[in-house]
């Protein structure tokens, strides 16, 4: 492996040559699959550059160019490229190369993995099937033949329309030709046997598609949600943002080797049949949500993403934030916004502002890269969504669909940028967006003060707002950000006090509002308002703001907007655990919060609303406080906060337990609203109760019973993670049970590597060993070692055997799968965050990295930047 430069996004040239055809042809073998690419190029520039083609370990047979060998004078290539000398502005280059797909464990470029060939391309793969321009802004039309054995590998898929289908001998031959231009990393090929699931959709102007599921074979059982979901998806793009499906068919193919969620390649998308495959045994309520949403995801991805694409990789943002807004609208529209909103605001606290605060931080639209695959986080993601979703707050639904109207009219068909799509927005709506970019140009979490002071003779509210972001790697200075401000009021009684504003425009760096408001006749002499800030997350901000409980009791019982009714009891939680840490006692839990939440516990309110109130805040989310992490603390702290929560309400949760557990057990297992909700606060009550019960009988009992795996996890999980009596015995029937199936045994790896346990790293390592396991598998290390990593005091216990645990991991992994061990190495980029002893041990797992003599470039950009931070 030779080092990977860095590149720049202002280095940005636009190809010097593009090419409008490409005929692909594959021989599929194991170890040497034939690739026959021809390229019908045209030069753009004046000058006779070279034609520099991307490749990586490709064997190269022959090169053709209108039909002429190219002489060995005329080409060179490296283990990067092939330079061809040409002074022609138009030509036919043929590229014929042997790849072995057997061999790629990288699961990127073409791959063999349990009988089947699969491709993934984005955001580099394509380079490792063929030489090419692999860059998103070179656009050509795709016709793709597959040839394999027809008996192992009966179906063979690629972009686009099947136009042709042939035999030869034992061979079959099918020839695929997408008619829309597309940049390679949409490319897709897929030879295997599976099972199918057909169905149609007819699309709002009548045309039907045909859509097409392929499963392993006998797992047609677990298809039918993910069927469901793709034309919930194709009706809900049509009604809410206009956007009709453009091909005859779409079809989804679900493997078990992958190393992400899924890849929205035209018409075939290849996805992790972790968000395929579900039906009510095998998988929880969660798990059919997040098919839903992936699904809906790779489908978005048509529109914002295929038909309009990205100039060059800097711009990810583009289609990812865009693409997870649209897919967080999509469950919400389908589902519980509130509950959505709860769930998308957590993954930005615990692990957005995670990344922000450390040596990877970045703008969703970054401007250095060495190996893009680095560049797939939350930030670019689910921060990218969040700034989208401010433009929708500034613009409003019409507002914002105006736009969107104007983006696509104006560059469908296009390789295009961030700024161009902030462009139309503004277009579309006259307004001025200059200071807005600074969320695409700047990294790091802004810090928002707020002073509150009511004026009761002037019957206002002076609200005073400040901000401050802090420096994050190569950008100290930091203008102020353009931020939405929701905003509501209450009177302590509960009552809503209507403002004058609920949408204030933050833009200085420190500003004042005055807002009037109803205050006379909801407020007693004596009283004060209590505001509600940043309604909805309006703004990917953290808040600082002197609040006192009780007003903090008023909003989690009574804040109109569900999100800030949630806010305020992690706020509550979270200063009670921050209070004990800097007073170096105890936390105590007072009966006011007790109060709060039995009324909670026992009140009318959404269960599901019910349940994520009265889950306390995850020990990342704590930890972003400190800027060194109290592991000891945050642990013990926490630990004692859920048992006397436990203690205090031990009647009402095991009423209310029962009386959920009477309801669910009244008719079969639905995955429908009223029944997920009520299943996550019965399950969420679970985890209190084995904190206080201690009878096994009981919790073998309620495993018994479980008819679905929402239940049975559920008491699997509250077992394991307390310790319980129980925990053992039910961990062995879950394997006795499940063993084979591998994504139910991912829950059972998971349950284990995320207990809080003294041996929990002698279990992982002993869990590597079971028959499920394997390292070549990303969802098993996902499941086993990545879940680890996120078990704070085990993962960092302080001898550092949990450190070393993971760092071996990463090194084996470094050889065959650098993008899963990159993930795992995120664990250890925050090791300054941590006290001496534990900085010392981290820091020398990254230099025993750093000194490995092959660190794939996945590795070397994260150990360095942690390194030099
Ligand atoms: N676009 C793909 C992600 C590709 C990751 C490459 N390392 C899935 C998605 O975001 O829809
Ligand atoms: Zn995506």
């Amino acid at each position: 492996m030779s080092q990977k430069t860095a590149k720049y996004r202002k280095d940005y040239q636009a190809p010097a040559f593009t090419i409008e055809q490409v005929d692909l042809t594959f021989e599929l073998d194991p170890q040497q699959t034939r690739v026959t690419n021809t390229m019908v190029v045209t030069r753009q520039g004046t000058h006779d550059e070279p034609l520099v083609l991307d490749g990586e370990a490709l064997t190269l047979i022959s090169l053709t160019l209108d039909g002429d060998p190219v002489s060995a004078d005329d080409y060179s290539v490296t283990d990067q490229q092939l330079t061809l000398n040409t002074d022609k502005s138009r030509f036919t280059l043929t590229v014929v190369n042997d790849i072995n797909p057997s061999e790629n464990k990288a699961l990127e470029g073409l791959y063999l993995a349990q009988n089947t060939y699969c491709t993934q391309c984005e955001a580099e793969g394509f380079r490792r099937i063929t030489y090419y321009l692999d860059r998103p802004d070179v656009l050509a039309k795709f016709t793709t033949t597959v040839i394999a054995d027809k008996q192992q590998y009966p179906f063979l898929l690629s972009n686009g329309n099947l136009i042709k289908r042939d035999q030869q001998g034992d061979k079959h031959i099918a020839v695929w030709q997408d008619p829309f231009p597309k940049p390679s990393y949409l490319f897709a090929l897929v030879a295997g046997d599976f099972d199918v699931l057909r169905d149609t959709f007819t699309t709002c102007e009548g045309r039907t598609v045909e859509l097409e599921l392929f499963v392993d074979k006998g797992n047609l059982d677990r298809a039918e949600h993910a069927m469901t979901s793709l034309k919930n998806a194709m009706r809900w793009d049509e009604q809410r943002f206009g956007l009709v499906y453009d091909l005859d068919i779409y079809m989804i193919v679900a493997v078990d080797f992958f190393n992400m969620g899924a890849m929205e390649n035209k018409g075939l998308n290849v996805f992790n049949a972790k968000y395929v495959l579900a039906n009510p045994a095998t998988a929880t309520d969660q798990d059919f949500l997040n098919v839903e949403s992936v699904i809906g995801h790779e489908y978005f991805h048509n529109w914002t993403g295929n038909r309009i694409t990205c100039r060059d990789w800097f711009q990810l943002s583009l289609k990812e934030g865009l693409t997870v807004f649209r897919d967080q609208e999509f469950s919400s529209d389908l589902g519980s916004r509130a509950v959505n909103r709860i769930q998308d605001v957590k993954v930005i606290r615990s692990h957005q502002f995670t990344e922000d605060a450390g040596p990877m931080a970045h703008p969703i639209r970054p401007d250095k890269v060495l190996e893009m695959n680095n560049f797939y986080t939350v930030t670019v993601y689910n921060k990218g969504a969040e700034v989208i979703r401010m433009i929708h707050s500034l613009l409003g639904e019409a507002g914002f669909q105006k736009g969107m109207k104007l983006y696509v009219e104006r560059h469908d068909g296009q390789a295009v940028t961030c700024e161009d799509f902030v462009t139309a927005m503004e277009d579309a709506n006259g307004v001025d967006f200059t200071q807005f970019r600074n969320w695409y140009a700047q990294a790091g979490t802004p810090q928002v003060k707020a002073d509150v002071a009511y004026d009761r003779a002037k019957q206002q509210v002076r609200l005073t707002l400040r901000q401050h972001t802090p420096a994050t790697p190569g950008q100290d200075h930091k203008d102020p950000f353009h931020i939405p401000v929701k905003v509501s009021a209450l009177a302590p009684s509960g009552a809503v006090i209507e403002l004058s504003e609920s949408l204030l425009e933050l833009t200085e760096k420190e500003q004042t509002f005055v807002l009037n408001g109803d205050f006379a006749n909801k407020l007693a002499a004596d009283e004060q308002p209590v505001l509600s800030l940043f309604d909805d997350f309006s703004a990917p901000v953290k808040v600082e703001r002197d609040i006192r409980q009780q007003d903090l009791l008023v909003l989690m019982a009574h804040a109109p907007d569900p999100v800030s009714r949630w806010d305020a009891s992690q706020q509550l939680f979270a200063s009670l655990i921050h209070r004990a840490i800097a007073a170096q006692t105890t936390v105590k839990l007072d009966d006011d919060t007790v109060a709060a939440c039995r009324a909670l516990l026992q009140s009318d309110s959404d269960p599901a609303l019910i349940a994520l109130a009265l889950t306390l805040p995850n020990a990342a989310t704590l930890a972003d406080s400190y800027d060194e992490i109290p592991v000891e603390q945050l642990r013990h702290n926490l630990q004692q906060l859920k048992r006397q929560l436990a203690a205090a309400l031990a009647e009402p949760m095991q009423a209310r337990y029962d009386e959920l557990t009477e309801q669910l057990r009244s008719h079969s297992y639905q995955l429908e609203g009223r029944d997920i909700a009520m299943r996550q606060l019965r399950n969420t009550l679970l985890l209190y109760l084995a904190e206080v019960n201690t009878e096994a009988d009981w919790f073998v009992e309620q495993y018994q019973l479980t008819d679905n795996m929402t239940d049975t996890l559920a008491v699997l999980q509250a077992t394991a993670w307390t310790q319980h009596p129980a925990a053992e015995d039910l961990l062995q029937r879950f394997d006795q049970r499940w063993q084979g199936e591998k994504l139910v045994m991912d829950k059972w790896f998971q349950t284990q590597a995320l207990a809080d346990h003294e041996r929990t790293v002698e279990r992982v390592q002993q869990l590597m060993q079971h028959s499920d396991f394997s390292i070549d598998n990303p969802n098993r290390v996902y499941s086993l070692l990545a879940a680890f990593t996120q078990n704070l005091a085990q993962f960092h216990r302080a001898d550092g055997a949990g450190y070393r645990l993971v760092g071996e991991v990463i090194e084996r992994l470094n050889n065959s799968n650098p993008q899963v061990a990159s993930r795992l190495l995120s664990a250890f980029m925050s090791w300054k965050r941590y006290d001496p002893a534990r900085q010392a041990l981290m820091k020398q797992q990254l230099e025993q990295l750093q000194a490995l003599p092959k660190l794939a470039s996945d590795l070397q950009e994260k150990v360095e930047n942690s390194l030099s931070a």
